[in-house]
């Protein structure tokens, strides 16, 4: 066994001599190292050996064992080395330049932006306001009533004095009401606050809402505005459907939705079978809000149209978490 191991470490150096390649080296492992190698099956033989004779051979093949490997490191590192060799300080200016990573905006502030500039194309103007409002701006002056759940502290956050985070972006055209005269087209994209956690609910979320003011603004033009913007959101082809609701600022007052855009309204798990999913609450300008800013309601009339960005950005990119806005996970943000 002695003279087999010889002959092996003699095999061996001839071999791995002639080895120009790493997939040649790799075939000459096995063939000593491997399951089936030369190497192993000495070892496996040597259970046929007395005591004295497994300690003779066992020192033989286990020096041959290290010998193989340090042989096959050190070629390794020799072949690695040799495929650079001569060219490692060559520049080669045909090779394409490494591109600095970009950031994206995003997904939400892009979802916020398209929208933007669908209103802007109807005529609509930007107005914006503070992120902490009175409870007269927040709920009084857009006839909500003292005893509204919205009103509750598990719904709103109360921040000490009369003072709320607003829970939506109507304040902001409360002020614009009473500083200017009808007639009004603008929108009030922000950040809204609310008492709520769960997959669809985050504290934070962004809102835009609209409004226009004039006379014979009626709900044909409510319609037609929020037609027009479905179909440059989610494409020419998808139905639209108003549904009765109520809402204290706006009477009549109703729920506007899209076609299942999972399923094209055959009826999936996102739209509950239905068909149909909600993407935004409107409705004529209730008489008792153009009170509270002093415009007479039987000169003036308007529409009003409020929504959630988050839940026109899942519905848009097929998110079902909320939450995977506010991570701040670049494996998510990357994809938009
Ligand atoms: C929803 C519904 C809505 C409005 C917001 C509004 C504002 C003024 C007067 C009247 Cl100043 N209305 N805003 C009207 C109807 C619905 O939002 O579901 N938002 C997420």
């Amino acid at each position: 066994m002695i003279d087999k191991i010889k002959q092996y470490q003699k095999e061996f150096e001839d071999r791995i001599a002639a080895i120009g390649l790493g997939d040649e080296l790799r075939q000459l492992r096995t063939d000593f190292l491997g399951k089936k190698g030369r190497v192993t099956q000495v070892m496996k033989d040597m259970r046929e050996l007395s005591s004295e004779q497994k300690r003779e051979v066992g020192r033989h093949i286990n020096e041959l064992k290290n010998w193989i490997e340090n042989q096959i490191r050190e070629k390794t590192e020799k072949l690695a080395g040799s495929s650079t060799q001569g060219t490692e300080n060559v520049f080669d200016p045909t090779l394409p330049g490494r591109t600095e990573a970009r950031g994206s905006l995003h997904p939400i502030t892009q979802v916020m932006e398209e929208l933007i500039t669908i209103f802007i194309s109807l005529g609509f103007e930007v107005a914006e306001g503070p992120e902490v409002e009175s409870d007269y701006y927040n709920f009084e002056a857009l006839n909500i009533p003292k005893d509204h759940p919205a009103r509750d502290m598990q719904d709103t956050f109360y921040i000490g004095g009369a003072k709320v985070l607003r829970t939506h972006t109507s304040p902001v055209q409360i002020h614009v009401m009473e500083k200017q005269p009808p007639p009004l087209r603008i929108i009030a994209p922000g950040k809204v606050y609310r008492c709520d956690s769960d997959v669809s609910h985050t504290p934070m979320f962004h809102q835009i809402e609209g409004l226009m003011v004039d006379e014979k603004v009626t709900f044909s033009d409510l319609k037609g505005v929020m037609n027009i913007f479905v179909h440059q959101i989610f494409g020419e082809k998808t139905q639209v459907r108003f549904r009765p609701s109520f809402f204290p600022f706006t009477s009549p007052s109703a729920e506007v939705d899209i076609q299942c855009v999972m399923c094209s309204g055959k009826g999936c798990r996102v739209c509950s079978q239905t068909g149909w999913l909600e993407i935004l609450g409107a409705g004529m300008v209730d008489p008792a809000v153009f009170g509270s800013v002093n415009y007479d309601p039987e000169k003036w009339t308007g529409f009003a149209f409020g929504m959630g960005i988050e839940r026109i950005a899942m519905l848009k990119y097929g998110i079902n978490d909320i939450r995977l806005f506010f991570e701040n996970d670049l494996r998510f943000l990357s994809q938009f």
